[in-house]
This record gives C-alpha cells, sequence and structure tokens, in this order.
C-alpha cells in the first residue's frame, strides 16, 4: 500500500516534471544559428549578387536640402555628414527635414537611370546616421510621412518601380542614430528592441524581397559583435536568402573593408572609396564609391571621376573577383545630378558592347597585365585592353591554353584574330587601332 503510494506519488512528480520542461521549450525556442550553413546554401544565396557586379547606392535624405552649406558656410566633407560637421542641434536640423518636399522624385526614372547604366541592384538610404527614415515607419515619428511635407512612401515607390524593371532592391541602414533619444549610452538597449529591430523588420516584411540589408554606423561603442551576430540572425529568420554586408558586426578593418579574420557576422567585404590591390579567393566583397567626393548632395562638388576612371574601375574590380557600388546622391527636389547621369549613360553604353566579359564573370586567372584586366568565365577568358599595346598584339601568359577561338567582342561578326603559340604564352594579333579607347574586349574562347 505505502509502496503504490509511493510510486503515484513519483509518477506525478516526473508528469509535473515533463510538462514544466515541455513548457520551458515551448518557451525559449531556439534561435536559429545562421552563420552556420554549407557552401553549397551559401553559393545558392551569394549567386545573383555574385553575377550583377554592379550596383547603385543612393543617398538620400534631409542633408540634400542644406546640400553642404549652413549658415552660409560651405562644410567640409561628406554631405550627409552635415549635422556632425558643422555641430547642428537636433531642433535645427530638424527644420531641413521640415524643408524635405522632393516633388520632383520619380521612382521610374531613377530605375531607369540604373538600368540603363547596366547596374543589377539598388542600395538606398533607408536611414542614414541622421535618423531621418524615407518610409512610413510605425515606430517613428521622424519619417518622411509624419515629420516631411512630402507625405509619399519613396521605399513604396522605388520597390514598385524595381519590381517592374527586374531590379533588385536593397536598402542601407545604419546602426547608429543622432535623432533617437535612446541610441546612445545604456538606454542602446531599447533602441535597439524596440525601434532599430522593428525598423528592419518593417523593411522586409513591407518592401520584400529585399536583395541586400547594408548596415552601416556599426563603429559606435555600443555595438558589439555579438549583437551584430544577433541582428544577422534576426534577419535571415525574417529573409532566409537576404544577403547581409560585413558591417552588421564588428569584423571589418577600417575603410579598407574587409575583415580582421574569418568567424564574424556579414556575407560580403566593404572597401570604402578603395579598391583591394587583389582579390581573395572564396571571399566576397563590394567596393562601394561616390562619383565626386561625397555621398548625399552637395551643391558645390565638381570633382567629378571621368567616364574613363569609371569603366575602369568596374572592370578593375571584376578582375579580382568584387562588385561596385557606385553612388548617386540626388538633389532635395528628387533629381539625380546630371553629372552622374551622364557619366552612368557611358557606363551603360559601354556595358552593351562588353556586358558580357562583365556579368556573371570570376576573378582574372592571371593576375594584371600591364596593358589592363582579365576576367573569365566558363570556357571564355576576357582581355580587357586599356592600353592599346604598339606591338598591336597581346599575350595570354598560359602556354597550355589550348585556344579555339579569339575576337574582339565589340566586332559583331566575330571574326577570327591571328593567334600564335610561343614559349611565354599564347599571343593574339590585334587589329592597329583600338575599337574603344577606354577599354577594348577581346575574347578568348578554349
Ligand atoms: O554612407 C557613407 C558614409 O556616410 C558612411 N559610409 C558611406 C557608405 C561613413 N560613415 N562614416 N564614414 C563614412 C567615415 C567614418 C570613418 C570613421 Fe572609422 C568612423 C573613422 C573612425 C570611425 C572607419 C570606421 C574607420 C574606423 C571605423
Amino acid at each position: 500500500m505505502k509502496r503504490k503510494i509511493t510510486i503515484r506519488i513519483l509518477l506525478a512528480i516526473l508528469f509535473a516534471l515533463s510538462s514544466l520542461f515541455s513548457f520551458a521549450c515551448q518557451k525559449t525556442p531556439e534561435v536559429k544559428n545562421f552563420l552556420m550553413e554549407t557552401k553549397e546554401d551559401r553559393d545558392v544565396r551569394m549567386k545573383w549578387w555574385r553575377e550583377a557586379r554592379f550596383g547603385m547606392f543612393i543617398h538620400w535624405g534631409a542633408y540634400a536640402v542644406p546640400a553642404g552649406t549652413y549658415n552660409g558656410k560651405q562644410v567640409d566633407g561628406i554631405g550627409e555628414w552635415i549635422m556632425d560637421k558643422a555641430k547642428i542641434p537636433i531642433p535645427e536640423y530638424e527644420k531641413f527635414v521640415r524643408q524635405f518636399n522632393p516633388v520632383k522624385f520619380n521612382a521610374d526614372e531613377w530605375v531607369q537611370i540604373a538600368a540603363d547604366a547596366g547596374m543589377k541592384y539598388i542600395v538606398i538610404t533607408s536611414k542614414h546616421h541622421d535618423g531621418f527614415c524615407l518610409w512610413d515607419s510605425k515606430v517613428s515619428d521622424y519619417d518622411i510621412m509624419d515629420a516631411a511635407p512630402f507625405k509619399r512612401d519613396i521605399l513604396e515607390e522605388l520597390a514598385e518601380a524595381c519590381k517592374k524593371k527586374k531590379i533588385k532592391l536593397c536598402f542601407y541602414h545604419s546602426i547608429m542614430d543622432w535623432h533617437h533619444p535612446d541610441a546612445k549610452g545604456e538606454n542602446f538597449p531599447t533602441y535597439r528592441e524596440q525601434y532599430l529591430k522593428p525598423q528592419i523588420k518593417e523593411l522586409i516584411d513591407n518592401y520584400g524581397d529585399l536583395g541586400v540589408l547594408w548596415f552601416d554606423g556599426e563603429w559606435i561603442k555600443e555595438w558589439t559583435e555579438e549583437q551584430g551576430k544577433d541582428l544577422y540572425n534576426y534577419v535571415r529568420s525574417l529573409q532566409n536568402d537576404i544577403i547581409i554586408n560585413n558591417r552588421v558586426g564588428k569584423g571589418r578593418q577600417g575603410m579598407q573593408g574587409m575583415n580582421k579574420e574569418v568567424g564574424h557576422a556579414g556575407d560580403f567585404g566593404t572597401p570604402e572609396q578603395k579598391i583591394p590591390d587583389t582579390g581573395i579567393p572564396g571571399v566576397d566583397w563590394e567596393s562601394c564609391m561616390t562619383m565626386n567626393d561625397t555621398w548625399g548632395f552637395k551643391s558645390f562638388d565638381s570633382n567629378w571621376k571621368s567616364k574613363e576612371t569609371l569603366i575602369r574601375y568596374l572592370i578593375d574590380i571584376a578582375s579580382k573577383g568584387g562588385n561596385f557600388l557606385l553612388n548617386v546622391g540626388p538633389t532635395a527636389e528628387g533629381i539625380i545630378p546630371e553629372p552622374s547621369v551622364t557619366r552612368l549613360g557611358a557606363m551603360g553604353k559601354w556595358l552593351e558592347v562588353n556586358g558580357t566579359a562583365i556579368y556573371g564573370t570570376t576573378a582574372s586567372p592571371y593576375g594584371k597585365p600591364e596593358w589592363g584586366r582579365f576576367t573569365q568565365k566558363s570556357g571564355n577568358i576576357f582581355a580587357h585592353i586599356f592600353e592599346w599595346p604598339a606591338s598591336a598584339s597581346i599575350t595570354i601568359p598560359d602556354p597550355r591554353l589550348e585556344v579555339t577561338k579569339a575576337y574582339l567582342l565589340a566586332d559583331k561578326g566575330k571574326q577570327s584574330l591571328n593567334t600564335e603559340k610561343t614559349e611565354s604564352g599564347l599571343r593574339i594579333n590585334l587589329p592597329p587601332t583600338a575599337p574603344d579607347p577606354i577599354a577594348s574586349v577581346v575574347v578568348i574562347e578554349y
């Protein structure tokens, strides 16, 4: 009798314990670690991005209103930093937000400019360091709907336009925030959990499928690698196939942009205003760059890079296995500056002829020749000739290469160029003058 009761009591305790245990399990579902991923899964996820090679960065916000000038003085440095550089108090800066009324903004026109340039994705500032948001955020009054006179959801209009043109929409989002009262010091966790993360969820839920989330401002002391990994996992849990830059965590080495060591959160390195000397096999990266010296519009910055420089940068980056994210800074009216549009048009014209030697290619198999660059793709090597050699020939430094045909990509008739095997490799004889003084591409089929 006594024994039976003991068993019953024991059973009851066991039952209670087990139900408690399963309850506890339900309460804390295991957080999926997206940082553990097979190479195959990662290759599938990164495929479109690796093939794209060329994207448009758009820095746009209330800083386009002062456009580099504050209190009658031209402020040094990058335009989107004017609040910090000129030490503008929050209530003063808010006046620019109240003037931000870009009535000439036309999402279809912007996306068309990107498409005509041969760009495959757009990364726009949903929120920069100043904290002003370009969409109707439910957790903020400091946005285009609630604080500015414009009252149109810019990100929604861009998402629609991108869908029509099959351009991938991506967002730049600053972790740092100069406007939110909790975004620094001991209140930071409140900002992170009740503002930053809900905003990211809005962006993914309302404007997806997104291509990339491009974080920045991660260098603040409040941000840690642990928080970066948590944010990385959070974003992937909202959209599994999204791509996230390395500024989500603390891995990058300054403006050089690549990670210090492996194991950090983030899918690709982010050199800023720089092109690395060489690529790194197996490492994805993207150089972001301005066409003049500012990201956000400045009325008096006319230090434009030439179309020749920009086209050769794109080729140089592709030859090292990277992507090129080239910036435009539209005006407060909503216009992409004309010098930017002209340069993008020239890049698009070059890509129309030579795009096959850029899109979907991988890094040069032979390093850097003195006359230009190499890229490659499935049975083809592409020689991008910057300086047409006086000898009117180039040599592919690979004596074992069995070449079936060589021709100029600009030649619609694909007329074969004469080739000769030499000790140092395959010599290709060229016509006396370059089809394109900026870069002419020879296709070498093997
Ligand atoms: O959005 C554009 C710029 O506004 C933003 N990144 C591009 C894409 C940018 N934020 N800051 N900067 C550029 C320059 C900041 C450099 C520094 Fe640092 C921050 C120097 C010290 C802290 C870089 C990060 C070097 C060390 C940590």
